[in-house]
């Protein structure tokens, strides 16, 4: 491991934050010899603004405030008057959270007309994502579309796919019956640096490309039905997105005749969020982002897949021994732990909760284990509320941290029965050329001081 703290804003690329068995070995030998501060940064820590340590705790033993002016002493807002209603405006959250935004990588080019943002896992709880804290990626930048300008259409590759071409208007797609169903939408690229050996400093960053929200909207049966598709002959949907980014995906149609795709206009209780495709958008459960076309304005129904630009040139996956996988779209099982992860700091030994979050695109969530020994012994963690198909999933765990170095991870198993891999099993089936689908098992390093680390087990 490298010790160079390099300056923000930079590519990193390194294979410094890779952890070898023999680099494993020394961080337990370490924790058995009790020394501080062995390991050094292996990558620069992001400006402060952009990494906010959260501090985790803050007295030990927890509670024991006896004698606390904050508690002995009445304050202001508990004597006078508080502000009226907002009765004009659209609620915001309390000015001391105004660090948990979304932002751009450390690890990307830093550009003024940026086309991602990540949202900050390490600030979020339960399994819903804010929708202004939604991540982003946009091809050819976002737009607020006027809705009453609106349409989709739906038509045939030739006339016999369908009874007839539709047009409908925003008005008319809500008059037809909605479903709402929690899912997970992840990019493709989410944990891409990763395989690249460029060490991100946050979860944020590593797999920030990861939001997760109620969706309101039809299924494309419905719309399908309606225009009297032909399934015999329509196997193969594609999408077509009204920004200047000519975004078409193909779907294939046993995904759409199951009614899990929708075109949907609603998220987490109100109207999509601009940025998210404002009025309409596919929701592709399960798949990767890039098929949840955004401004949706085109459905077409055909017989073959389309080998559209953002499949033929992009999102595919390079194999070992030269080959490319084409239409890998399936989101496959993953977990991350958000706290503690890396940029937090530990302030003392202690009880701790672990927290993260699991997700699969095949099913729902069956098992989460965690270690906080690299992955030499395991606990399975308590997951939290409904374990929804194709949504992410939280999960808990307890941890009392001895102040000795640990190394966190987290692995996932599916209702399919896939297990979350390592990233040596990773890499032997899928290479090192890669850039989409890294689902390998994240590791963050609790250094003695406290400080938390993105480091890679091989
Ligand atoms: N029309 C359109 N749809 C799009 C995109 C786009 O640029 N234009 N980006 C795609 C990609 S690559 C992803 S990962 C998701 C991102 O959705 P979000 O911005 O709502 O997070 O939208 C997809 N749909
Ligand atoms: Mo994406």
């Amino acid at each position: 491991m490298s010790s160079d703290n390099k300056p923000a804003g930079r590519l990193i690329k390194a294979p410094e934050n890779f952890l070898d068995p023999a680099g494993v070995r020394q961080v337990f030998a370490e924790a058995k010899a009790g020394r501080r501060g062995f390991i050094r940064s292996a990558f620069m820590a992001a400006s402060a603004a952009a990494v906010a340590p959260v501090a985790m705790a803050t007295s030990n033993p927890v509670g024991s405030g006896e004698g606390d002016p904050n508690i002995l002493s009445l304050p202001e807002h508990s004597k006078g008057l508080g502000q009226p209603v907002v009765t004009d405006g659209y609620g915001k959250p309390s000015k001391y959270e105004v660090n948990v935004q979304r932002r751009q990588s450390p690890g990307l080019t830093q550009t003024a007309q940026a086309s991602v943002s990540f949202a900050p896992l390490q600030s979020l709880f339960g399994i819903v994502t804010p929708s202004g804290l939604h991540f982003e990626r946009h091809h050819q930048g976002w737009w607020d579309i006027d809705p009453s300008k609106h349409r989709l259409m739906l038509n045939g590759s030739e006339p016999a796919m369908l009874k007839r071409a539709m047009v409908f208007t925003m008005d008319e797609l809500m008059r037809l019956p909605s479903v709402s169903r929690f899912h997970f939408i992840e990019c493709g690229a989410n944990t891409g640096m990763e395989w690249g050996n460029v060490a991100v400093p946050t979860v944020q960053y590593s797999h920030g490309m990861l939001s997760c929200s109620e969706f309101t909207g039809v299924p494309l049966r419905v719309l399908l039905d309606m225009a009297g598709v032909d399934y015999k002959k329509a196997r193969f949907v594609l999408a077509e997105g009204a920004d200047g980014s000519s975004m078409t995906r193909t779907i294939p149609m046993e995904m759409v005749e199951n009614g899990e795709v929708l075109v949907a206009y609603g998220q987490n209780g109100e109207m999509l969020r601009p940025e998210q495709g404002y009025p309409l958008r596919l929701v592709v459960p399960g798949v990767q982002g890039v098929s949840w076309v955004k401004y949706l304005r085109r459905i077409e129904v055909g017989d073959k897949p389309y080998g559209a630009k953002d499949e033929a040139i992009h999102y595919m996956d390079l194999m070992p021994g030269g080959q490319h996988r084409q239409y890998s779209s399936i989101q496959e099982c993953k977990s991350v732990v958000t706290t503690p992860s890396g940029g937090q700091v530990l302030l003392d030994k202690g009880f701790y909760n672990i927290s993260g979050l699991a997700w699969s695109g095949r099913g729902r969530v069956k098992r989460v284990d965690v270690s906080v020994d690299g992955g030499r012994n395991w606990r399975t963690a308590r997951l939290e509320g409904a374990v929804l198909p194709k949504c992410l999933t939280r999960f808990n765990i307890d941890w009392v941290w001895d102040g000795k170095p640990g190394l966190i991870q987290s692995r996932a198993t599916d209702d399919s029965g896939f297990v979350q891999p390592t990233y040596g099993q990773l890499r032997t089936a899928r290479g090192t050329r890669s850039i989409y689908h890294n689902n390998a098992i994240q590791t963050w390093l609790v250094q003695e001081d406290g400080e938390v680390k993105n480091v890679q087990l091989s």
